[in-house]
């Protein structure tokens, strides 16, 4: 924690990558491991564009499932370090790879989402899209104007990453002096490739998790224990 302490005072240019395991303490489920979504449901049987043409009525109950656990949520103490983070270093870049908005109800201002937004309902049909804030989408599935299924607006396995916000995350990871990798089991790519691309390009790599994962040997430092009590210790 002191090395950690010292590398954060020293850093000029900061980037962050956060995972589920950052809303975890908020009462949001993640996805791996033993309460893990993927428990009950299959990544591939959901989380993907085939999965809303089989079977609309099972994947609109699963995004409805997890919008009313993050309306119920709220942020926890790491989504506030961040933020607070965010206020007092000059070059400092959030990527997330969380769909829900607990970081932006923390009060960081510049969350780079690369995993799209659970909030938003995008047209299959006419690519129309806008924010529906109601905890439970009442049709299944919801409809658009033209008649299309609407879905929710977040990236799915065998999809692109909106482009201009993943080019901003690469970029914070190759300039980043010191990288945080907060609360993600690091497994899904491209975005944990920017662990190894922030470290070849100079940055030292320090993890956050209540267990080791699959980078944990490539990195800096491993400051074990959940986020919400280490990151706030460490800034303070
Ligand atoms: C892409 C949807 C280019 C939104 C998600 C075959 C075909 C196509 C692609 C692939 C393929 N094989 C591999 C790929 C690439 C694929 C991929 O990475 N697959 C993996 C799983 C093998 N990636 C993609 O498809 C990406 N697109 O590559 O496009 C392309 C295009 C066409 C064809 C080929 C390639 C798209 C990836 C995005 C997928 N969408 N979700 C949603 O509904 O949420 S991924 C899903 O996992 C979530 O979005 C989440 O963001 C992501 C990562 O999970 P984590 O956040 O890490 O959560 P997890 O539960 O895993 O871990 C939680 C961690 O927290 C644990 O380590 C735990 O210990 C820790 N923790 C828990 N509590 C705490 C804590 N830590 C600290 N404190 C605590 N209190
Ligand atoms: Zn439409």
């Amino acid at each position: 924690m002191e090395q950690t302490r010292e590398w954060l005072k020293q850093a000029r240019s900061v980037a962050v990558l956060t995972g589920a395991g950052v809303s975890a303490e908020s009462g949001v489920p993640t996805f791996r491991g033993k309460q893990g979504l993927w428990r009950t449901y299959r990544p591939e049987d959901l989380a993907n564009p085939q999965a809303l043409h089989r079977d609309p009525r099972l994947v609109r109950e699963w995004y409805n499932c997890r919008r009313s656990a993050i309306a119920k949520a709220h942020p926890n103490p790491c989504h506030y370090a961040l933020a607070d983070l965010e206020q007092r270093i000059p070059e400092f870049t959030l990527v997330s790879q969380n769909v829900d908005d607990l970081h932006e109800q923390a009060g960081s201002r510049n969350v780079l989402k690369i995993h799209g937004d659970i909030w938003l309902v995008r047209c299959t049909e006419c690519g129309r899209q806008h924010i529906d804030p109601r905890p439970c989408l009442p049709e299944l599935p919801p409809y658009c104007h033209c008649g299309g299924i609407l879905r929710p607006g977040v990236v799915w396995f065998g999809e692109d990453l909106p482009q201009n916000v993943w080019c901003r995350a690469l970029e914070a990871a190759r300039a980043a002096d010191l990288f945080l990798v907060i609360g993600t089991s690091a497994v899904v790519y491209p975005a944990a490739s920017l662990v190894r691309i922030a470290k070849r390009a100079g940055a030292r790599v320090v993890e956050m998790n209540i267990a080791e994962t699959v980078i944990t040997s490539e990195i800096d430092a491993f400051l074990p224990g959940p986020c919400g009590e280490i990151l706030p210790k460490l800034i303070s």
